[in-house]
């Protein structure tokens, strides 16, 4: 005997949920993928792109200052380098020659205690010298600058710096070249009483291979005397 078994079709079952699930009144929600960037932090620059991170070249304009360095004090500005005074250039590399130095002060901070026969520079009680200056520059005849008399430092004790400072600035027309302090012991007027030569150091101002723009130069030679010089340094 032949048995047979029944076979419910598939649309049956398919007719079945359909029905059920109308009646229920639910509705199917599509599931939302995970976002891959939930949790991905990138560094400045790139943005998260399907979990990874990646460059993102609209991040320039959002800082233009982001790929620029400014050198010697420079800062950027909307992706330009603002040089400080004295320099120029993309990336303010270059240094400038100024177009004026001139000398504020100049500090006496060496000098000789007596002569170098040993005797005092002056005839008076302490026999200390009147500290008295003239600047000289090289292929100049006379002087740069030349101390008023009546600013003669006197009785000065070589164990104190003492300082000189003009009542202008000293305007330096050839500031590259070599110049020389000249000191002398102030004697009274040079034209009858010739001053007693203490010593000379030299320097040349302003040197664009010299770092930066020093507005104190040490000006030592290792001689009887030594000073030093404040700068001050105009661009236009
Ligand atoms: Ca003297
Ligand atoms: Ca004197």
């Amino acid at each position: 005997m032949k048995v047979f078994k029944f076979r419910t079709p598939p649309t049956f079952y398919l007719l079945t949920f359909f029905a059920i699930f109308s009646m229920s009144g639910c509705e199917i929600e599509e599931e939302k993928p995970a976002d891959p960037c939930e949790g991905v932090s990138c560094q400045t620059g790139y943005v998260c792109y399907n979990g990874s991170c990646v460059y993102n070249s609209s991040s320039q304009l959002l800082d233009p200052c982001a790929d620029v360095v400014c050198l010697n004090g420079g800062n950027c500005v909307n992706g330009v380098c603002d040089c400080p005074p004295g320099y120029d250039g993309d990336d303010c590399s270059n240094k400038l020659t100024p177009s004026k130095v001139s000398i504020e002060r100049i500090t006496i901070t060496r000098f000789p205690a007596k002569r170098s026969n040993g005797s005092d520079w002056d005839n008076t009680s302490t026999g200390l010298p009147d500290l008295w200056m003239v600047i000289g520059r090289d292929g100049l005849t006379g002087y740069v600058h030349r101390q008023p008399e009546s600013s003669a430092i006197s009785n000065a004790s070589p164990s104190s710096t003492h300082v000189y400072t003009p009542t202008s600035p000293i305007v330096l027309s050839n500031f590259t070249i070599n110049h020389t302090i000249t000191l002398y012991d102030y004697d009274g007027d040079p034209a009858s009483n010739a001053p007693d030569l203490m010593g000379d150091a030299d320097f040349v101002p302003f040197m664009l291979s010299r770092l930066g723009f020093p507005v104190l130069l040490n000006v030592d030679n290792g001689g009887n005397v030594a000073f030093q010089v404040r700068f001050a340094y105009e661009f236009d």
